[in-house]
């Protein structure tokens, strides 16, 4: 549980860095585990097609995604937690293995987040994992916020507007540690006793940089295993990874059991109940097989858009 100073800085500067909080052994080394074993998959088929030459035997996990990203090949979307804002196939590729509903699902990391928006906690479905090369391999049109550098935006800004009174609050997991040379977060503290900002869609969802104050910006620097909780309307981003090294974090997010979550097509589901104990989910293929439903079930409908932004916006202009 969160100290009445962590919940004040909280609550009056709309962030708040907790070391700490994700165990190194019994979480963060199973979901390395289940990652490598994803990027070992995904090497066997781009090997079997040619795509990928010469494999190193010893590889870390590390290496893979750096050739992987050299080599032209998609693994971000194979890795991430959730499904794709644009068009979903039958068989587009997502991960909802038990090692990350395990983090989801960390008592500990419940606990901070129940200091915040209480004990009824539903696993908000607007969740991704980012793994960064470094920038010095980033090709020059890449844009995508889970790869590259993100722009300035809040997280309202994510949601379809029936979420905009909802008390949600974004969790920010770092795998390994983030620095500013690597690109870990920034915030605009007190950004959140704002507004929200009109944001534009392209090349990321995010603020004119007409809108803002840079200068005010905070770097996050934090170690593997700590958590950044902020709030919807904190304006964020992060810094580009100019180490040599990967970047790896996971963002979840948790709404109050009951309020919209924001992304209606994407499955939530109970984390932590006091009121119904028996609510709370405990079987990850339950969960798998939910995004799975989802899945098959968007991709025979008309794509439905996940934000509000429209590029033709005069703000955009
Ligand atoms: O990790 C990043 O680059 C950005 C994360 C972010 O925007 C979020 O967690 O809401
Ligand atoms: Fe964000």
């Amino acid at each position: 549980m969160l100290s009445p100073d962590q919940l004040s800085h909280f609550a009056e500067q709309g962030y708040l860095v907790v070391e700490d909080v994700i165990d190194a052994e019994t979480v963060l080394g199973p979901i390395v585990s289940e990652y490598d074993r994803i990027m070992d998959e995904l090497r066997t088929g781009w090997m079997a097609e040619g795509k990928l030459e010469s494999p190193a035997i010893a590889a870390t996990f590390e290496d893979k995604v750096i050739s992987a990203y050299r080599s032209g090949l998609e693994y971000f979307q194979p890795m991430d937690i959730s499904l794709p804002g644009g068009t979903i196939e039958e068989d587009t590729p997502f991960h909802a293995g038990p090692a990350v509903f395990r983090l989801i699902t960390d008592d500990n990391l419940l606990d901070v987040i129940e200091s915040i928006i209480g004990p009824e906690i539903t696993s908000n479905p607007i969740q991704h994992v980012r793994i960064k090369p470094p920038a010095a391999d980033l090709r020059g049109d890449e844009i995508r916020a889970h790869i590259t550098a993100t722009d300035w935006h809040q997280d309202r800004a994510v949601t379809l507007a029936e979420a905009d009174g909802t008390r949600m609050v974004t969790a920010w997991v770092a795998v390994t540690d983030a620095t500013v040379d690597n690109g870990c977060l920034r915030v605009i503290p007190g950004s959140h006793l704002g507004e929200m900002i009109q944001h534009c869609p392209s090349p990321q969802v995010g603020i004119p940089t007409k809108f803002l104050d840079e200068e005010a910006a905070r770097p996050l620097p934090i170690g593997a295993g700590g958590v950044v909780l902020f709030h919807p309307l904190t304006i964020h981003g992060s810094l580009s990874n100019t180490t040599p090294n990967i970047r790896w974090s996971f963002d979840l997010r948790y709404n109050v059991t009951g309020d919209p979550t924001g992304r209606p097509m994407f499955p939530e589901f109970v984390a932590r109940s006091r009121a119904q104990p028996d609510s709370a989910m405990r079987d990850p293929d339950r969960w798998q097989a939910m995004w799975e439903v989802a899945r098959a079930r968007l991709a025979a409908n008309p794509h439905v858009p996940i934000h509000r932004w429209s590029p033709d916006a005069a703000h955009c202009a």
